[in-house]
């Protein structure tokens, strides 16, 4: 039988945001009462763009222990979860390049991240950014996790790594037989993409998705942000000129309404159409002060936890060792069963 297992990352690339919060890690800490979870800070990822983007060494490690402190901060208990940081286990780079014979270049020319990301210059793209999607998918199958919580952003990488996962299977379907597994040798994760923030939108351009790269730092609300940030940029945020609809149909077309409406919704624990029913008919300024309130009194608290592990890098960096050795033992027995299968000899 599968264990049934979740695993989810987040990359160190600084600015973490409500996106990245309402969108993953929420989910990451309710799933953690079911499943067992490994949580990844995906620092292999991180250096896929350019140097001055992912910042530099200093950079990359205060970024991969601000990673770490917010999901210990949300409510990730690292005893009883895995939590740790990708370099730290090897077996990420070697599947990823059993997977790069797999995968196909055909697949990997469809994504729609390399090519937003790489923009006109695709020339001068690292060959890291154009195989990201076939680490992710290392990622997730090196522990054959069956559920991954994510934004809905990454689904189409999840459907790559469901695409590689079942070439493997079928490539080498005779050797997994013969190894003594059952011929689903990886399983086909699941995309878990719930709630009401899957795609939480600049606060500046509705049609953009609020994003750690954008240049402006009013398009997003920061985990670092203070309740002052927090107030002015929700004041600040794009609207239109109607007042609030009390239907969710009422939003169709009004993107920077129905992201406001989203994010108040999330943050509450409430479907829209209820947050609609008590605000319909409201002029965004109101809407707006209470959404201040709303987010300062939930973000309050998780900012505040992460400044105080800021201060305390040895335990944050030993939360990262204590699971990468934990992630590692699943690891190791992952390569050795792909060493076999596909037919390395390894010492044994
Ligand atoms: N705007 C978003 N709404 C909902 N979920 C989001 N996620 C990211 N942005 C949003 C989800 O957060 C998780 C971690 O993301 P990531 O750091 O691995 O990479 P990303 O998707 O590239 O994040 P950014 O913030 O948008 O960075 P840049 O600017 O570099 O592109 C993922 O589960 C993602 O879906």
């Amino acid at each position: 039988m599968t264990i049934q297992r979740v695993f989810s990352g987040v990359q160190p690339t600084g600015n973490l945001h409500l996106g990245n919060y309402l969108g993953a890690i929420v989910n990451f800490v309710k799933l953690q009462a079911t499943h067992n979870c490994i949580y990844c800070v995906v620092d292999l990822h991180a250096i896929t763009v350019p140097i001055p983007v992912w910042g530099g060494p200093d950079e990359l490690r205060r970024n991969t222990r601000e990673v770490t402190a917010a999901f210990i901060a949300a409510g990730i208990d690292p005893k009883t979860q895995v939590i740790f940081n990708q370099s730290q286990v090897a077996g990420h780079a070697e599947l990823t390049w059993v997977f790069n014979c797999v995968a196909r270049l055909g697949w990997l020319n469809r994504m729609t991240q390399f090519k937003e990301k790489a923009g006109k210059d695709r020339e001068n793209a690292s060959i890291g950014l154009y195989d990201y999607p076939v680490l992710m998918a290392a990622d997730i199958l090196l522990y054959r996790a069956t559920h991954v919580p994510v934004g809905e952003d990454q689904k189409q990488h999840l459907e790559l790594s469901r695409d590689i996962a079942q070439k493997f299977n079928n490539d080498f379907a005779a050797s997994i037989a013969s190894n003594g597994h059952n011929d689903k040798y990886f399983p086909l994760p699941e995309p878990v993409i719930t709630g009401p923030a899957t795609r939480v939108m600049s606060l500046r351009d509705g049609a953009k998705k609020m994003s750690k790269s954008d240049p402006s730092d009013y398009s997003r609300i920061n985990l670092s942000d203070d309740a002052d940030a927090i107030a002015q940029k929700i004041r600040k945020a794009k609207t239109d000129p109607e007042p609030l609809p009390s239907e969710e149909k009422g939003l169709e077309a009004r993107p920077e309404a129905d992201n406001l409406v989203g994010i108040f919704a999330a943050l509450s624990g409430r479907p829209k159409a209820d947050v609609l029913r008590e605000f319909g008919g409201a002029q965004f300024s109101g809407f707006k002060s209470n959404l201040v309130d709303l987010a300062v009194a939930k973000l309050g608290p998780l900012t505040a936890e992460m400044k105080r592990l800021a201060q305390d890098p040895g335990y944050v960096e030993q939360v990262l060792a204590d699971g990468a050795e934990r992630a590692g033992t699943i690891a190791e027995q992952t390569i050795r069963d792909v060493k076999d299968i596909v037919g390395f000899i390894r010492k044994q």
